[in-house]
């Protein structure tokens, strides 16, 4: 850090790079900026590390990738003694390994919680950009990178009547930091998805009685969760450089399993049950990897649909029941797939009732019910798990302004732009973690993050060699990515769905596909190529004016 005079004639603080979130992007993209030389900050506005983890505290939440693939693989030392206890980390857990890298990479001091970074400018005279904060501070930063993260920024529908409620109202994506008791009350849960699915089996052991407002159906498959043998910890410990190097180069999603070699159809009816069976049984993400053609053929993804919609009816004893739990609006994997404990079988209990919103929307909240098709659903307290403003959400909250003054909003109004999700035009020295236009969200999040992460470091020091000031997407390179990136998607069946994906689940946000579905060990290469090339389609500027990079 040192100190410059401001255009105020005031002292303000300057940092090489302002890092915003203290989540697993940030940590690691400020161990990285140490390790380099370059002085930075992070403002974070939570209490703590861990980003995403920190505020999904709900009943339930664990993470949907295996536990000793969702880890850091920066550091041998640190993958080497951490010790998760369980195939899916709950979330407790998995904030206790964030504190444990903060701590053991001394990150805390240069991490300011309890800070929202609430509008940052480029200068473009002095070629950096001011950031102001919270607390009223403005520091300036040659560079800022947003590690702000996809789905972070909770989101409370506008139902009529919310505010009238007496109970109670939690919503999964920002659960209060004390302990939540649903003994003796009734519970309403809103949502179906992820967050839903897992809190849902919790709430209703604790609850008197749980009605579950159900819009959309879901697909979800078993976690079959268990704890962690010494020997399967050794195990992955000892393949760990295989693991990671398949993880980042070959599976599509950063997670490590075995890679599907045929589609669907090339199997008899048999074989392809016996193996969904077989899936069904491991359990976890990798049900979707069966076959290579599952979200790309409808014909071959139904095969799939049915095998899980035949389950829910084997598992859920009321067959009404069962067929509403059946999802039928979308191809499976198209929605972000659930893993689950028990979330069907729940509907089997005596205390847990499904209530269809999708025929009937909820027409009110009252003060003590839920109000559909005329009925009064009574509750004593809400639960909200009806997802985020994902992808762009957090970045939106900010008041960032890039050449012109143009705002980054405005530039988004039609959906976001960047190249290679990496920067956006217009915004020279803006770097986004894991923002749209690249895999972020369809991969193994942690995956993802140390690419990005390692790549920007490597980028700030080509640049740091080279004397070069500026660095910012060029128009022409982005708009070709923002057109690979609906191409690829358009290829699948993704774009079907009414999904997060699409931003379909935020009334007036645009309808693009907004991560790039192409896999990320192809993402990582085309990043890779760009940056041996002199960081092709980018514009690095000495001077005044920024100067197309070599090609
Ligand atoms: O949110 P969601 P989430 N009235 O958007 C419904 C990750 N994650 O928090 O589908 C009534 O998926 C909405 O209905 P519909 C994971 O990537 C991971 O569950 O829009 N209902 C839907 O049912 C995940 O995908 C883990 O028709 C309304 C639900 O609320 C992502 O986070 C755990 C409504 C929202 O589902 C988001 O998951 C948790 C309204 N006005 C989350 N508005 C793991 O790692 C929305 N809904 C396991």
């Amino acid at each position: 850090m040192s100190s410059v005079q401001s255009s105020s004639g005031q002292t303000a603080e300057a940092y090489d790079v302002v890092v915003v979130g203290a989540g697993f992007a940030g940590m690691y993209m400020l161990h990285r900026l140490r390790g380099l030389g370059f002085s930075a900050r992070v403002y974070e506005q939570g209490g703590g590390v861990g980003g995403t983890w920190y505020w999904n505290r709900y009943p339930g939440a664990r993470c949907d990738v295996e536990s000793m693939q969702y880890s850091y693989s920066f550091s041998e030392e640190l993958q080497q003694e951490w010790d998760w206890s369980e195939r899916y980390a709950p979330q407790p857990e998995i904030l206790k390994y964030a504190n444990h890298v903060a701590d053991r990479f001394d990150l805390r001091r240069d991490i300011q919680f309890n800070t929202r970074v609430e509008r940052t400018a480029f200068n473009e005279h002095g070629k950096f950009w001011s950031v102001t904060t919270s607390d009223g501070r403005t520091v300036e930063a040659k560079f800022v990178v947003l590690a702000t993260g996809c789905l972070s920024n909770a989101r409370k529908p506008d139902i009529k009547g919310l505010e009238n409620f007496k109970g109670p109202v939690y919503h999964t994506g920002n659960w209060p930091h004390e302990d939540v008791d649903f003994t003796d009350l009734r519970v309403g849960l809103i949502g179906t998805g992820s967050s839903g699915i897992q809190s849902a089996p919790i709430i209703a052991e604790q609850a008197k009685h749980l009605t579950v407002f159900q819009r959309t159906a879901n697909f979800s498959i078993p976690a079959r969760n268990a704890a962690l043998t010494g020997e399967e910890r050794d195990a992955f410990r000892r393949d760990y450089p295989e693991i990671r190097r398949f993880a980042r180069e070959v599976a599509r999603n950063g997670i490590f399993a075995e890679q599907p070699d045929r589609g669907a159809l090339d199997d008899s009816d048999d074989v392809r049950l016996g193996k969904y069976a077989g899936r069904w049984e491991r359990g976890g993400l990798t049900f979707m990897y069966v076959y290579n053609n599952l979200g790309l053929e409808r014909s071959a993804n139904d095969t799939a649909a049915d095998f899980v919609r035949g389950k829910i009816a084997e598992i859920v004893k009321n067959p009404e029941t069962a067929k509403l739990l059946q999802p039928n609006s979308h191809p499976i994997g198209t929605k972000r797939i659930c893993i689950d404990t028990d979330y069907f079988a729940t509907f089997n209990r005596p205390n847990v009732s499904l209530v269809d919103i999708k025929a009937n929307p909820i027409e009110e909240i009252t003060a003590s019910a839920v109000r559909v098709a005329g009925k009064d659903h009574e509750v004593d307290a809400l639960v909200m798990a009806t997802g985020f403003d994902a992808m762009t959400g957090s970045v939106a909250k900010i008041d960032i302004r890039g050449r012109g003054g143009q705002t980054l909003n405005r530039k988004w109004e039609e959906g976001p732009k960047t190249y290679l999700g990496l920067m956006s035009a217009g915004f020279p020295n803006l770097f986004i973690i894991t923002g749209p236009g690249s895999p972020s969200v369809l991969s193994n999040m942690i995956v993802s993050i140390e690419q990005h992460v390692d790549w920007i470091a490597d980028c700030l020091v080509h640049m740091r060699r080279q004397g070069l000031a500026t660095m910012e997407a060029g128009r022409d390179a982005e708009d070709k990515w923002v057109a690979h990136v609906n191409e690829v998607a358009q290829g699948t069946l993704f774009p079907q769905a009414n999904s997060w994906y699409m931003g379909a689940n935020i009334p007036g946000k645009p309808r693009i596909f907004m991560p790039y579905i192409g896999g990320v060990g192809v993402y990582r290469r085309i990043c890779d190529e760009v940056a041996a090339k002199g960081y092709e389609g980018f514009l690095m500027g000495r001077a005044e004016q920024p100067q197309a990079a070599a090609s």
